[in-house]
């Protein structure tokens, strides 16, 4: 079967429905393949802080509904070291902006519940095969019966992720892409268990770093520090509560458990393509630049690439105009470089180094000065608050 849509859109994850959405609302015809099922993408459980721009953003679509009404305001965090602890009420200090605290499958659901509403066309379980940059030609094959489907579109939009097949149709020298890959590895848990603080919290301790996410009353993410290349498998339930117990611990706080549903190790590193834009490719969110969990940037980068896309498009078609979709990896960048300095500085305030390295006792005293002074000079706390929600 043969299709026409002004767009293409490889890939149903925040930054695909994100887009679609908006360029629908924009009278802009979209076609989303999907290389899973509805109920795959709808159940994978990954980020879970929503910046306020991004839900700005998505009240500008009205597509914040359910995330306004069902998530969680939070303004603050805190910070545990050495048996100590103290809040960052960093909404105040980036005047009065605040985050939702939202799973990312919830929002993935809400908005392809929104898209198909409109008769937004989203073929899930259609993995893409092959993108033509210079016909702007999709090709994909349904994973039920094998038959093909040829999108014909004016642009195509690889929102397809990391792994995704987009960024492979740009050819390595235009995408000129930077890389770092950090000495550690990250436990990523999810469990059953509602969560033991009112905040995100975030620890510093000799074993390595934990961090305490929230995600809905009864759901709590967990981050451990773990060697790189360790397996999940080395992770017992009883030695991840135990872990998380030590590394989190103050007193008089006590701990809620409960039965761990998801553990996986997490390749801690960051990717930048610096051209996000190819002939008749523009790359968005993941497909284009990954960062770490720490800071909880990435799904926020992958949604401010589709507005930014979207304006670019809105532009070409409405005025004529095609200086902003010129401009779109550019725009980006300057936010996506920014976040990841963030991100950086957040791990390298966190990690413990491995055990050995000569430098391990000069480091964490590094770490409990800046610690000191996000805890009590407000100028270094401002920083701190206006990269962590979002307003810079
Ligand atoms: P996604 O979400 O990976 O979606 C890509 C979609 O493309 C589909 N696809 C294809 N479709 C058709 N044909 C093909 N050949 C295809 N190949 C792939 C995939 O099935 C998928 O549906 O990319 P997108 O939209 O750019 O969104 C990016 C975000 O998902 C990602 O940045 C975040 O999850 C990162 N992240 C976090 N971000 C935050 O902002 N805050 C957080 O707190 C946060 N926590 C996290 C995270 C990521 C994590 N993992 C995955 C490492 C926590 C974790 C554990």
């Amino acid at each position: 079967m043969r299709i026409r849509a002004q767009v293409g859109i490889i890939g149903a994850g925040p930054a695909g429905l994100a887009l679609a959405n908006s360029l629908e609302q924009l009278g802009i015809s979209t076609v989303v393949l999907e290389k899973y099922s509805r109920a795959h993408v709808e159940s994978r459980a990954r980020a879970g802080l929503i910046e306020h721009r991004t839900v700005a953003f998505l009240d500008s679509l009205g597509l914040s509904g359910r995330l306004r009404a069902e998530g969680v305001p939070h303004a603050s965090c805190e910070f545990r070291y050495r048996g100590e602890s103290f809040s960052i009420p960093y909404g105040e200090l980036a005047g009065g902006y605040e985050h939702y605290v939202y799973p990312q499958q919830f929002l993935v659901r809400d908005l392809a519940d929104a898209y198909l509403e409109r008769g937004g066309r989203l073929y899930f379980s259609h993995p893409v095969t092959g993108v033509d940059v210079d016909s702007a030609v999709i090709s994909a094959q349904s994973a039920a019966d094998g038959a093909e489907l040829v999108v014909e579109c004016d642009f195509v939009a690889g929102c397809d992720g990391f792994h995704g097949v987009s960024r492979q149709a740009v050819p390595a020298e235009r995408l000129g892409a930077f890389s770092k890959r950090y000495e550690f590895g990250w436990l990523a848990v999810l469990a059953q268990a509602p969560p033991s603080t009112k905040e995100i919290v975030y620890a510093l301790h000799e074993d390595g770093f934990a961090g305490h996410m929230l995600r809905t009353p009864t759901v709590s993410r967990y981050y451990l520090q773990c060697p790189v290349g360790d397996s999940a498998d080395n992770w017992s339930d009883a030695r991840i509560w135990e872990a998380l117990e030590r590394r989190l611990a103050v007193p008089g706080w006590e701990l809620s458990t409960g039965p761990v549903i998801e553990k996986a190790v997490l390749d801690m590193r960051s990717y930048v393509a610096e051209r996000m834009d190819h002939r008749k490719l523009f790359l968005v969110g993941d497909s284009a630049h990954i960062i770490t969990p720490a800071g909880g940037k990435g799904m926020n980068l992958a949604i401010a690439d589709a507005q930014e896309l979207a304006a670019g498009l809105r532009a070409h078609y409405a005025d004529g105009e095609s200086g902003r979709l010129a401009g779109y990896s550019a725009t980006c960048l300057s936010r996506v470089w920014q976040a990841q300095e963030f991100s950086h500085w957040m791990l390298q305030l966190l990690h413990a180094p491995e055990p050995g390295s000569g430098e391990r006792e000069f480091m964490h005293r590094l770490q409990l000065s800046r610690l000191s002074q996000l805890r009590s000079v407000p100028s270094y706390a401002a920083m701190f608050a206006n990269s962590y929600v979002g307003v810079v």
